[in-house]
């Protein structure tokens, strides 16, 4: 079932010119590009968007990591958008991530993972309308 799914490519994928190779790999996969847009993630917005985090050890890490800076937040659909997005990107730690995927083969940090996808359709919906208020699925 073609379904919709969000991702953002953290500020370290931008400063490192990482933006052309994350969204190609998308693409050439088959995923239909619906919205995109580059955004500031205000520490206000990374702290409500990680919010589920807010009592681990690493959480004021990953809100300093991404606070402040500039993101580049995408809408996609396609066959079971959700679960082919997040293969795609790899695991959480890089380290764990396979070879082949974006954080397999792009990032080695684990705060900083260069990329975040919504993991389910629950977090897809609390997700965009935090970074896309004016989406609809049409
Ligand atoms: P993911 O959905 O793969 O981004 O993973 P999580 O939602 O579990 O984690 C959200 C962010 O917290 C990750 F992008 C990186 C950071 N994190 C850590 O820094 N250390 C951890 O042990 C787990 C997650």
């Amino acid at each position: 079932m073609s379904e919709y799914t969000l991702i953002f490519l953290k500020p370290s994928a931008i400063k490192r010119g990482l933006i052309g190779e994350i969204i190609t790999r998308f693409e050439r996969k088959g995923f239909e590009i619906i919205d995109l847009k580059m955004m500031l993630m205000t520490r206000e917005l990374a702290e409500e968007f990680y919010a589920i985090h807010k009592d681990k050890p690493f959480f004021k890490d990953l809100i300093t990591t991404i606070s402040g800076e500039k993101i580049v937040a995408i809408i996609l659909k396609g066959r079971e958008a959700i679960d082919v997005v997040r293969r795609l990107i790899g695991a959480t730690d890089p380290v764990e991530a396979s070879a082949g995927t974006i954080r397999g083969d792009l990032a080695l940090d684990i705060t900083d993972n260069i990329i975040h996808a919504s993991d389910s359709k629950e977090s897809f919906e609390r997700e965009v309308k935090l970074l896309f208020p004016e989406f609809s699925a049409t």
